[in-house]
């Protein structure tokens, strides 16, 4: 394996601000503030969010979505390690795909308060957001080329479950886990939606009581960096005025 004793690969942090599913102006704000914070690129341009239905964000979101594969896709080609900063977590519909494509090897980590393993059938909320996983995984048509094996994915704080997503979950062999060790070895791509954090440390368009304090979830990423490859990551809902915080928990990300 490759493990920490190899130098460790560049890091390619870049923002992406245009909308996909937000429903807000907080995640692309806040993935701005947090781009300036690290010193990092921020491309793409600003739109007002709505509350879009998931065909209609899917359509009208096609460019944001190709392009955040494709930041994904240019940082691998230059052997760097991606981390894309983003409002919502619908840009895993095209991230995974690209990771899955180079990095067959690759687990996806899955640190999220929701499970957004819900498909057309089961959603109770018409949010592409909430579909975007089960989209990378192949279980609906998103109409971008490949998936990740569900069997790869590992789930951390994920806490917000509905009934149809649950038993999608369940059948398709996504697994939980409580730390770092049964990732250890392993090359791992680091999804991290900031609401996995508790409402009353990083507020969340869809809160969900009782998530993880920075102090536990900077240490889950300390051991999954110690201990794994990480082939790159996406960070997602930071929302404005906590970069300082943010920064310092995702921190073992980007060393
Ligand atoms: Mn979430």
């Amino acid at each position: 394996m490759e493990g920490p004793l190899k130098p460790a690969r560049p890091r390619r942090i870049v923002a992406l601000l245009c909308r996909t599913s937000d429903r807000g102006p907080e995640g692309a704000r806040g993935a701005a503030e947090l781009a300036e914070l690290l010193d990092a690129r921020s491309i793409g341009s600003l739109s007002d969010p709505h509350d879009g239905a998931f065909r209609e964000d899917l359509r009208d979101s096609h460019g944001c979505l190709l392009e955040a594969g494709g930041q994904i896709d240019d940082a691998l080609d230059a052997g760097e390690v991606p981390v894309l900063l983003a409002g919502d977590c619908s840009i895993a519909i095209s991230t995974l795909p690209v990771i899955a494509r180079h990095r067959p090897d690759a687990h996806v980590l899955w640190i999220d308060a929701h499970g957004d393993f819900n498909t057309p059938a089961t959603t109770s909320s018409d949010y592409l957001g909430g579909m975007s996983l089960a989209g990378a995984c192949g279980l609906w048509n998103t109409g971008f080329e490949g998936a990740v094996d569900p069997a790869r994915v590992v789930m951390h704080g994920v806490r917000d479950v509905q009934g149809g997503e649950r038993v999608a979950l369940d059948t398709r062999g996504v697994h939980v886990i409580g730390d770092a060790r049964p990732l250890a070895g392993h090359a791992v791509f680091v999804h991290l939606d900031l609401d996995v954090l508790d409402p009353q440390v990083m507020p969340a368009r869809f809160p969900a009581p009782g998530g993880l304090t920075p102090t536990a979830l900077r240490r889950l990423l300390a051991d999954v960096a110690g201990t794994c490859e990480i082939v790159g990551a996406e960070v997602t809902s930071h929302v404005p005025g906590h970069s300082e915080m943010a920064a310092d928990v995702i921190a073992p990300l980007l060393a």
